[in-house]
């Protein structure tokens, strides 16, 4: 897809998911040089530019998109021609997409040894990080029953609840509302992250604090699936984390309400890291207080580069 085609598509969350919109970031500049023409560098830096805050804008909260961005344009600047440039902006998306994608069989992998018979998991949204430790544990023949919130408003649970059923899974959807009163029954929970800070607080789908705070207060470990690349640079230098606010018609029918009344609709939560008992990722199993040393053994100096962006 193009680039304003992908920039429309991930608005509308017809491409949604923090690991999706990345890897349909990097593809779009992929496909943004695959068809440029032109031996202008200057040009080519100019429109490549326009294109990558295009693809930024799209959707502010999860940090994979713009960690996925920059992977993809790792470089560039020291191109000597613009067919040098093309090459490389293709080769870094082919790589940072497959990685990805092996990022979450491998998150599945490793999360799949925290599922044991006879548990009782809880999920919210529609995260591939935490399906695939589900699904990984299920394919492994481990026997284990699954709650799925619906995730209200846009109610992404009805995508995990029919995808874990098609699996086989032994799935049971609940409201939102109801995660307290379920979690008693429940003995682990998985989520998925959209961005994680430097100091280990969990971005991520709105209702994933209320979560925490029942799974805490029930002794219920509470574990995040989320590749390194939704680490976030900016946050170690200060940088806060945009929470996106969505259309009320997300919310409520047109003409449903008073036009008086007034409608607030986040769409991400921030949990506190002394909620989370472990971070799943490609690299392992660790805890919230180890995301700076990840970041920055991973970066290395080019982590000074995030200072201004
Ligand atoms: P994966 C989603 O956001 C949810 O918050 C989910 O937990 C997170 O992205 C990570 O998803 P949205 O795109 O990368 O539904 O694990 O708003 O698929």
């Amino acid at each position: 897809m193009d680039v304003d085609s992908t920039v429309n598509a991930i608005k509308s969350m017809e491409i949604r998911g923090a690991g999706r919109i990345a890897r349909a970031g990097a593809s779009a500049l992929a496909d943004f040089a695959g068809s440029y023409e032109g031996d202008d560098s200057k040009g080519f830096m100019i429109d490549l530019m326009a294109a990558k805050a295009k693809i930024l804008d799209s959707r502010p909260t999860a940090v994979s998109l713009w960690n996925g961005v920059h992977a993809t344009l790792k470089g560039v600047e020291g191109c000597g021609s613009v067919e040098d440039a093309k090459r490389l902006i293709i080769a870094n998306a082919e790589r940072f997409n497959e990685g990805s994608v092996n990022a979450v069989k491998t998150i599945g992998e490793i999360g799949a040894k925290r599922i044991q018979d006879g548990d009782v998991i809880l999920t919210h949204c529609n995260s591939s990080a935490a399906l695939s430790v589900i699904k990984t544990a299920f394919r492994q023949g481990k026997k284990f029953k699954v709650y799925a919130t619906e995730s209200r408003p846009w109610r992404q649970g009805i995508l995990t609840v029919n995808d874990l059923a098609k699996e086989g899974v032994d799935i049971t959807l609940i409201i939102d509302s109801a995660v307290r009163s379920v979690m008693k029954n429940v003995t682990k929970v998985f989520v998925g992250a959209d961005t994680i800070t430097s100091h280990g607080t969990l971005v991520n789908k709105i209702g994933t604090s209320q979560l925490a705070l029942a799974a805490n207060e029930a002794r219920v470990q509470f574990y995040v699936c989320s590749e390194t690349y939704k680490f976030s640079p900016m946050t170690l230098f200060g940088d806060m984390v945009t929470i996106e606010e969505r259309d009320h018609e997300e919310v409520a029918k047109a003409g449903e309400l008073d036009p008086r009344v007034k409608i607030f609709n986040p769409v991400f939560d921030s949990t506190p890291s002394k909620y989370i008992d472990g971070i799943i990722t490609e690299i392992g199993l660790i805890s919230p207080g180890s995301v700076y040393h990840v970041m920055t053994s991973q970066l290395g100096d080019d982590i000074f580069k995030f200072i201004g962006d």
